[in-house]
């Protein structure tokens, strides 16, 4: 089992370390962690936010465990430098177009969500983020125009293939969940949404279990807080699933909670290859003093077993034990306690 292991920048070293000593504790058989340089940390020691040494060994590896990058001293720096393009690499090399966000209030956390506690505790919804495409990857610049006056530009564009490939992701998702979907667009404005709308509603053909719902991205937010129980799974592209995604995670407590699997279409001898990491990102503000919330690290570290090495059983021990920690009241300064990055750590492997 090679895993490849990218801390990156801000918090990311500390919530990782301790998501590897879960690992560790699990005694799993020919275990091999790689350690690379991503973001503002490889742009300091190689030049580059993502050098071919890293991405080979990403390439090598059945799954990469990945921190956050981000580091407000590489603000000025032309784009192509910035950390931020070291994930955004990883996932366009490696083909992981699919980014599955789950987010679901632990007992005992209801009075930590930014809604009412009955409201909070019915949430258990999965957020099917496309990854490859949108904004994100179209074309941008910056130009003068005549006047002199500085413009800035951002293609959206989706392929037809590109929507089609993360629908039946999506749909076949909710089959094995309660068959509720709900595709997000803005197709009363955009291009893309109107044709994200139409590949989705072709795709449904092939899944008559599964209700299809679909639903602007305005009102999407609005009924995440107003009644986010609702959600099953929802389906949407790359820019409004990054922020309904920050938006669910204050639904249920905390942004240091929420975890993620990034797939593609490349299966390996134990499963299908990813890259999992937590939604959050490098939390300058916190960095090195050990206050991080490693939660949603430690859950992606779960999602990992589960997905890329088929070992169900022990993606379970590790979200029962961090279930646990939670239920015992073990928590981070994020939600209001004491526990330090280490000390989470501790609690997570005591009850695994
Ligand atoms: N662990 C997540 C992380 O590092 N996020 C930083 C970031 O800029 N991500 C871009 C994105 O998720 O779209």
């Amino acid at each position: 089992m090679k895993i490849a292991v990218f801390p990156g920048d801000g918090i990311g070293p500390e919530v990782t370390r301790e998501a590897v000593r879960v690992l560790q504790a699990l005694d799993l058989p020919e275990l091999t962690l790689f350690e690379g340089d991503v973001g503002a940390i490889a742009y300091r020691r190689h030049g580059r936010p993502l050098p071919d040494e890293t991405l080979e060994m990403a390439r090598a590896a059945d799954a990469v465990l990945f921190g956050a990058v981000g580091d407000p001293s590489c603000d000025g720096l032309e784009r192509h430098l910035r950390p931020e393009q070291a994930i955004l690499g990883l996932r366009a090399d490696l083909g992981l177009f699919a980014n599955l966000r789950p987010a679901t209030t632990f007992a005992g956390l209801e009075g930590m969500s930014a809604l009412r506690p009955e409201i909070a505790a019915a949430i258990d919804l999965l957020i099917v983020r496309e990854l490859n495409g949108d904004v994100y990857f179209g074309d941008k610049g910056t130009r003068r125009l005549d006047d002199g006056q500085r413009q800035g530009w951002d293609m959206m564009a989706y392929a037809e293939d590109e929507v089609r490939r993360i629908a039946h992701l999506a749909f076949r998702a909710a089959q094995g969940r309660k068959g509720q979907l709900v595709s997000v667009d803005k197709a009363n404005v955009l291009e893309t949404s109107q044709l994200w709308r139409d590949v989705v509603g072709e795709v449904a053909a092939d899944y008559p279990d599964v209700a299809l719902e679909h639903m602007y991205v305005d009102n999407a937010a609005m009924q995440l807080v107003r009644d986010p129980g609702r959600f099953d799974v929802i389906v949407t592209g790359n820019l409004f699933g990054d922020i309904l995604s920050d938006q669910a995670s204050m639904c249920v407590g905390s942004i240091g909670l929420l975890a993620s699997a990034s797939l593609g279409q490349r299966e390996t001898a134990f499963g299908t290859f990813g890259l999992y990491e937590p939604i959050h990102g490098s939390a300058p503000d916190i960095a090195g003093q050990g206050r991080a919330n490693p939660m949603a690290t430690i859950l992606s570290a779960a999602m990992m077993l589960r997905h890329s090495f088929g070992r169900e059983d022990d993606a379970a021990r590790i979200e029962s034990a961090v279930a646990r920690a939670l239920a015992d009241g073990v928590r981070g300064g994020d939600l209001g306690g004491d526990a330090g990055t280490g000390a989470i750590g501790d609690a997570v492997l005591e009850r695994l």
